[in-house]
């Protein structure tokens, strides 16, 4: 018996098999789960249909978060082909490269917007129209965060200002879809070697330092993320909602 059979999940984030998204994709489907996943672009669906074959999964969907109508697109599909849905993963993140480098001074307008978009305001509209079809059946919508929205480090920039968003709609989503059983969680994970973090420059000085200094003395892997989110959309975590749960050997209680 699996901890999520009968389960419906979408997972949105999929951009390769070094995904933390792709990761949970086989853990959820291991544990019993019938999946759903989308991809931003053309680019990334030619990645993404081989993975989705390899787990056996039909519904692959394109989904731009920045497009409305598409994000409309997605869950009608979902009610028509499913009925309903019981998880709802967002593994997304986006800024310029030029924002990931240098002084946070130099941060623009425009790239302070489209990271905001993708990488926060899209929890909120990917929320919205998850949530009826969630409606009676232990719902739970996960998120993807790191520390750098609470405490600063090199490069990270404006990911930093999103992240804090990010988190911040985690708890005032939690607050608006509870009254429906829904809850609403973010995974802050340690660094992990994926496309999105190529993107920040001094990676690999990161990593490194969260080796030496966290508890664990150890860097995560993609499977510790996965874990974390089988038990926050398993019914084992019926009524944990609205919290930020670390998975990055305990790097963030460390002050010195
Ligand atoms: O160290 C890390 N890798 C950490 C990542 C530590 C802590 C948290 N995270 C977060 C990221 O910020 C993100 O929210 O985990 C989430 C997943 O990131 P990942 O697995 O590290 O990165 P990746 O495999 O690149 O997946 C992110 C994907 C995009 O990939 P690319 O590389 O093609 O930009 O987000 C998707 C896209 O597939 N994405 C979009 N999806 C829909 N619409 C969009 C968009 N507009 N933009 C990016």
């Amino acid at each position: 018996m699996g901890l999520l059979d009968g389960k419906k999940a979408v997972i949105f984030g999929i951009a390769n098999e070094r995904s933390i998204a792709w990761a949970i994709a086989e853990a959820f489907r291991k544990e019993g789960a019938e999946l759903a996943f989308t991809y931003a672009n053309e680019m990334v669906e030619k990645r993404v249909r081989p993975l989705a074959e390899s787990l056996g999964v039909e519904l692959v969907l394109p989904c731009d978060v920045t497009d409305d109508g598409q994000i409309k697109t997605v869950f009608a599909e979902i009610g028509k082909v499913w009925g309903g849905l019981d998880s709802l993963v967002h593994s997304i993140a986006y800024a310029g490269k030029e924002e990931l480098r240098g002084s946070f001074l130099n941060t623009t307008r425009q790239g302070f917007s489209l990271a905001m978009d993708i990488s926060a305001y899209s929890l909120i509209a990917l929320a919205r129209e998850a949530a009826p079809l969630m409606n009676g059946r232990n719902g739970s919508i996960i998120a993807m965060t790191y520390y750098g929205s609470q405490k600063v480090f090199p490069n990270y920039n404006v990911m930093g200002v999103a992240k804090a968003a990010l988190e911040a709609s985690v708890r005032y989503l939690a607050e608006a879809v509870g009254p429906d059983g829904i809850r609403v969680n973010a995974i802050s994970a340690g660094p992990l070697k994926t496309l999105a973090a190529s993107g920040v420059g001094g990676f690999n000085q990161i990593a490194s330092h969260v080796y030496d200094k966290a508890p664990l003395r150890t860097n995560i892997e993609q499977s510790d993320v996965a874990g974390a989110a089988l038990y926050l959309c398993s019914d084992l975590s019926t009524k944990v909602t609205g919290g930020i749960h670390f998975v990055d050997g305990g790097y963030n209680i460390i002050g010195m």
